[in-house]
């Protein structure tokens, strides 16, 4: 597997994805190696249940730009993988995304193994189209790796659409594999929930719980634009929203211009365990992306025991059976959000009954 992040450098989904696929393979009997980039914490070699990780440098040199800081990387997993795959014989080897392109159209020649791609997310999708030579660039790289993939998985009908609509690709090359989550990682929680709860919240307010990266894609600034409205109509409300990324100054500010930064607690990243707490313990998660591929957090939430918000697009639409296993809202629209944000906090019998599925 070449994927440029693993648990535990979390930056989105991806990681998570390839580490679960990676390790029900393992289970299965199969032996699967992970190259990636490093993380500070992890050795360079290290067995993680199961899964023998390869952890390479990504910043030497020091590099000038973004494209050159994948390109050493890149550089960095050839060289990782070729002395592994010049001692072992490996069948197949699996690229995640375009970061990793490079090494994999290298190693697919050098060693004439079939190359698998999955295309979590596209530049297309997460940009709204192509506005600029970066994205035109790192376009070009995602239709490179389908044209070399020997088959190309995506997570959803929705990203089967998108890929046959930009890249062309034929029907036989692309197969749709949803994203799974393993239950077990979702099911400790803080020992004592009660204490932990006040630490977040009044003990009379309802949680409605973000996690994700801060980037428009995600839509927290549309769940910002629902806080009022809900509290509105239901004042005891605390928000709380996990994860960084480049907006998080810039969402901060705003929840400070509109004057609810006192009912709005930015948590930043979060370890699992308290993100399970806060999913047991949320009256409403919420994911309000107007880009979304999959949603492998819906899931994660689900499986957690939250009941969802989600809107209606990509992936999440096809994850979240509105009113059945949880709520879809019009994407893009913040009055929407609220509205069924209200419905979980009021409709208890609902939001039991959906979370209980
Ligand atoms: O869940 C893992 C993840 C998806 O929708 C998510 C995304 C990136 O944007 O496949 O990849």
């Amino acid at each position: 597997m070449l994927s440029w992040e693993y648990p535990p450098k979390v930056i989105g989904g991806l990681a998570r994805a390839v580490a679960d696929l990676s390790e029900a393979l393992v289970e299965q009997g199969h032996e699967v190696a992970v190259v990636t980039s490093d993380h500070p914490d992890c050795a360079p070699v290290e067995y993680v249940s199961g899964v023998r990780v390869y952890r390479v440098n990504q910043h030497y040199p020091s590099p000038q730009g973004f494209l050159d800081s994948v390109l050493y990387m890149n550089y960095h997993l050839v060289q990782a993988a070729v002395q592994l795959m010049s001692e072992e014989n490996f069948d197949v080897v699996h690229a995640h995304d375009w970061l990793v392109a490079p090494a994999a159209k290298v190693l697919k020649h050098a060693y004439g193994v079939p190359l698998m791609a999955t295309i979590h997310a596209t530049e297309w999708g997460r940009n709204g189209g192509l506005h600029n030579n970066l994205q035109r660039h790192i376009n070009d790289v995602e239709w490179w790796l389908t044209y070399e993939a020997y088959r190309v998985i995506c997570c959803s009908e929705y990203m089967r659409n998108e890929l046959r609509h930009i890249f062309h690709l034929p029907d036989d090359k692309l197969t749709v594999i949803p994203n799974g989550v393993t239950l077990k990682n979702f099911s400790q929680t803080h020992p004592d929930l009660d204490k932990f709860r006040n630490q977040w919240a009044l003990p009379n307010e309802k949680i409605v719980f973000f996690i994700g990266r801060h980037v428009h894609e995600k839509g927290v600034d549309l769940l910002l634009d629902a806080v009022p409205k809900v509290l509105h109509h239901h004042p005891s409300t605390k928000f709380i929203i996990a994860g960084k990324g480049p907006m998080h100054d810039e969402l901060k500010a705003r929840a400070y211009h509109m004057g609810i930064a006192h009912k709005v607690l930015f948590a930043g990243f979060i370890d699992d365990l308290t993100r399970n707490s806060l999913y047991q313990l949320a009256d409403a998660a919420v994911f309000p992306s107007r880009y979304e591929p999959f949603g492998i957090v819906a899931l994660e939430a689900m499986a957690a025991g939250a009941p969802v918000v989600v809107s209606d697009v990509g992936g999440l639409k096809e994850i979240v059976r509105h009113g059945e296993t949880g709520l879809t809202f019009y994407a893009g629209n913040s009055n929407s959000l609220a509205d069924n944000i209200l419905t979980l906090l009021y409709d208890r019998q609902h939001a039991k009954m959906m979370k209980n599925l």
